[in-house]
């Protein structure tokens, strides 16, 4: 007992030193290594990306209620830093993985708005070519994995992911995406368990938005915590706020740097937040949190307020700047809506291709099960 008491004691400790939430604890995390070695350049990237997601959710909006768009639509507005600041640390052998709020991840790994845009409209130049929509986006070119609308169902593929990186001897790591709602399912428990047995590179990245559909954690969870419970399995664990880009780089890129270096997993809860429902389609979303609880997020957390204040401030950008990268990204949404209204729909004869039975059918791997590990 004497021990795991304090084994948490530590933990607690160093999430205190990571968490600028914390009562009397304000770092300045622009000054940490990992961000200080960021060229001008990289730094109005982020800016540009952080923009890009904002401004591509709020077109899709304007489509989904012109009755564009099919099916859900899960917008990511309010937790944009958090896709935007881990994708960034991303090297070649890095991949990721996540679940139906996808869009923000998508576009901070560098697929096109057209791409995705379609892929929501239901056409053929979509990244799914029009099977997915918005929860089923993928670019196994670019090493993201999706895209998954079964709550929590990501994560032991995300631990399958960094299971064939060790396999292959790579030097990578699986960036695993989940929900504070997902984090109660049983998969997620056994992959935990899984992934530390096994010593295998995947951090899972909790994107603790506070609610899962109208339930809020504390209604949901018996421990606020949730990164914490990575103790049971002998894991590694952090808890930081998602709003400032350069906090979540800090905290992700230590994680990131163990599962490589190390093989071994990482919890990290990342405290943000979502200024819509939990679907566009959610239309109770003021019934089970306040108006003001919104505002007061948006007036001092804000992530593309806070990137933007901080770049200026640095004068890394000026305002003039700012306007003309937020003018470009509200065109390249406006022609990515364009162009997917303009893109034709599948050929009725492809219907049933590109399903998940023909990735290995009639293969000399599939009868060995082994098609993914190049054998
Ligand atoms: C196994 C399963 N159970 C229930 C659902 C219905 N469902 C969809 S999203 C969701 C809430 C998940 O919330 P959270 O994990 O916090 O993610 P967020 O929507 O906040 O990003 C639920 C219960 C589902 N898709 N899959
Ligand atoms: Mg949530």
């Amino acid at each position: 007992m004497a021990t795991t008491k304090k084994k948490i004691a530590v933990s607690a400790k160093k999430q205190a030193q990571s968490n600028t939430s914390m009562p009397g604890k304000s770092k300045n995390f622009a000054t940490a290594p990992i961000n200080e070695s960021l060229s001008n350049k990289e730094k109005i990237d982020l800016y540009r990306t952080i923009v890009g997601i904002r401004r591509f959710e709020e077109r899709s909006l304007r489509a989904y209620n012109q009755g564009k768009i099919g099916g859900f639509l899960h917008l990511y507005i309010g937790q944009e830093s958090v896709a935007a600041g881990i994708v960034s640390l991303m090297g070649k052998d890095d991949h990721i993985i996540t679940a139906y709020r996808d869009h923000g991840h998508a576009l901070a790994v560098g697929m096109s708005m057209n791409e995705c845009m379609a892929e929501m409209y239901g056409k053929h130049t979509g990244c799914s070519k029009g099977k997915g929509g918005s929860m089923h986006f993928f670019a196994p070119d670019k090493n993201y994995w999706g895209g998954h609308g079964i709550v929590a169902g990501q994560t032991p593929l995300g631990a399958g992911l960094a299971f064939a990186l060790k396999y292959k001897g790579l030097k990578g790591c699986a960036l695993t995406f989940l929900g504070d709602g997902a984090v109660n399912q049983g998969s997620f428990m056994e992959t935990l368990n899984l992934a530390s047995l096994w010593d295998i590179p995947v951090v899972f990245v909790i994107e603790n938005n506070g609610y899962s559909m109208g339930t809020s954690l504390k209604r949901s969870s018996a421990a606020e915590n949730l990164a914490h419970r990575a103790e049971g399995f002998d894991m590694e664990w952090e808890v930081c706020d998602g709003h400032d880009v350069y906090e979540v780089r800090e905290v992700a890129n230590r994680a990131m740097t163990r599962a490589r270096e190390k093989h071994k997993p990482f919890l990290l809860e990342i405290r943000t937040y979502r200024y819509r429902g939990h679907s566009v389609a959610d239309a109770n979303h003021e019934k089970y949190r306040t108006k003001e609880e919104i505002e007061e997020y948006k007036r001092t957390k804000d992530p593309v307020n806070v990137i933007k204040r901080q770049l200026l401030d640095d004068g890394t950008l000026t305002e003039d700047e700012a306007k003309r990268i937020d003018q470009e990204k509200k065109d390249e949404a406006e022609a990515s809506a364009k162009f997917a209204e303009d893109s034709p729909v599948a050929p009725r004869g492809e219907i049933q291709t590109d399903v998940y039975w023909e990735v290995d059918n009639d293969t000399e791997g599939n009868l060995k099960g082994r098609y993914f590990f190049n054998d």
